[in-house]
């Protein structure tokens, strides 16, 4: 089978896709850091679409922060891929020719940071998951204990870090000229475009204070919230694809049909016409990040947590196994919509149900092992403010009991930013309800945090005993 690439196009099957303006003639005027697949399958299809209906020199350079993977997947294709999305009742696939170029960060900083500075670029985005912010546990400030942020205080011309990089770039933007920028965190991360800057700028303070009045007068950064289910590209799924394609894409990304981006009014220069591609720029961006945080990624974290412990795999097998669905329902119903403010015209059980096809889809394969990932990160977003909200959410409390026997009680590996010290939680000596303790500090959930702390660790301890002693369905029943 040929692989994809601008020179095999013709040996696509007909139904497929492609880019709908001149690719040869568009200049990157976006620069792109962590180049996944949810980038691929979100703000670069956008960004496609606004290219194909308005035109612009609105190409991506997007950044391969770690591994150089994805450009090793991406590079030999001239940087073309394929999305395919797809539900029971079909897919569309399509060729998107957004990414104008792949750069590998640990390989090739400077190229990085010459691309932060160059005025052609008006845009950053980011989608470096939650841990990468490195919030200390007031959620603003930047974690100086992290051993990569302090290696890039100390070092600030090699950083690894994302703010290490973004502050080297900006420094050099300034001394280029200064040209204004904005900058998007699409990140799963409430207020997410307030805390970038309140990250960069605590780091710049320490290392290039002499950038902070260009910072504050010609920076913006615009809270989004970015909504599509990405799973892990899968061997056999890539295969699958190819085959659909006609042609073998390395970099193939799967997803579903839906796909939202609504980014706060907050830019400091000209943006593609995302607007034509149904991206919703609004005045406040706080209802509807609160609504997506706290109910679809709330709820996706309960059945990932649940279904690992029941032995499923999938997120639709969960939704299709009776009791556990029941269970995921009502903790909607009961402990997350009631605790959320809607703006008016906004129906929650409209997007409950949507929520509920979109979670039962059963072409996706979305394994609960993705989402379980970096739990002590994405439950303080997700579970911590409607626990806080909430005198006593039984089911919620259920879901939160079930994160810790994962962490206390199981052999499931854990994937987390403080996986050393959960792993020797699992292991260590002391009694339970001390190391329940500690797990919970790992969520921020302490005395300080929730008012109710007590009694919530007793309702965990009792439901701990149920899980050990009668497994997950005896707890949620
Ligand atoms: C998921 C999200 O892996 C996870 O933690 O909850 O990636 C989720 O699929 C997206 O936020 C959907 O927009």
């Amino acid at each position: 089978m040929n692989r994809l690439h601008p020179d095999t196009l013709e040996g696509l099957h007909a139904a497929v896709q492609l880019p709908a303006y001149d690719r040869s003639s568009v200049r990157p005027g976006i620069l792109h850091l962590g180049l996944g697949a949810f980038h691929r399958a979100h703000q670069a299809v956008f960004t496609e679409q606004a290219m194909a209906a308005s035109g612009g020199d609105w190409g991506i350079i997007g950044v391969c922060m770690r591994s150089d993977r994805v450009a090793q997947q991406l590079k030999p294709q001239g940087n073309l891929y394929s999305v395919m999305s797809e539900a029971a009742d079909g897919y569309a696939l399509r060729v998107i020719g957004a990414i104008s170029d792949v750069l590998v960060a640990p390989q090739e900083l400077d190229r990085v940071v010459e691309a932060i500075a160059s005025p052609a670029i008006s845009i950053v985005t980011l989608t470096v998951t939650e841990k990468a912010y490195c919030l200390a546990a007031d959620g603003k400030s930047l974690d100086r204990s992290d051993p990569v942020v302090s290696a890039d205080l100390a070092e600030p011309s090699q950083p690894s870090s994302t703010v290490g990089m973004l502050a080297l770039g900006l420094k050099r933007r300034l001394e280029d000229g200064g040209a204004p920028l904005t900058l998007i965190s699409c990140d799963n991360l409430s207020a997410n475009g307030a805390k970038l800057e309140s990250i960069l700028q605590d780091y710049l303070q320490s290392v290039f204070p002499e950038v902070l009045s260009w910072f504050k007068k010609s920076l913006a950064f615009p809270s989004s919230m970015v909504d599509r289910i990405v799973p892990a590209m899968t061997g056999e799924k890539k295969q699958q694809q190819s085959d659909r394609l006609g042609l073998l894409d390395e970099g193939a990304v799967s997803t579903e049909p839906f796909m939202q981006w609504i980014i706060e009014d907050n830019f400091a220069a000209d943006r593609p016409d995302w607007d034509s591609a149904g991206v919703l720029v609004v005045a406040d961006i706080l209802p509807y990040e609160t609504i997506k945080l706290r109910l679809l990624n709330a709820t996706h974290s309960a059945i990932a947590y649940v279904g690992l412990l029941a032995g499923l795999e999938t997120v639709d097998q969960v939704m299709a196994d009776i009791g556990l669905r029941k269970f995921i329902e009502g903790l909607m119903a009961e402990d997350l919509m009631p605790a959320l403010e809607v703006p008016a015209n906004f129906e929650l059980e409209d997007y409950r149900d949507a929520l509920l096809v979109r979670f039962s889809n059963p072409c996706l394969g979305h394994r609960c092992q993705q989402i379980a990932m970096d739990g002590s990160e994405k439950i303080r977003q997700r579970w911590l403010p409607t626990l806080q909200d909430n005198s006593h959410p039984e089911k919620l409390l259920k879901a939160l009991s079930a994160w810790c026997h994962f962490i206390l009680c199981t052999d499931i590996p854990i994937e987390d930013p403080r996986g050393r010290q959960l792993r020797e939680l699992r292991t260590g000596a002391e009694a339970i309800d001390k190391r329940l303790d500690a797990v919970l500090a790992c969520l921020r959930i302490v005395p300080d945090t929730l008012a109710d702390y007590f009694g919530v660790h007793k309702q965990i301890m009792q439901n701990l005993d149920i899980l050990e002693e009668q497994g997950v369905r005896q707890l949620l029943n």
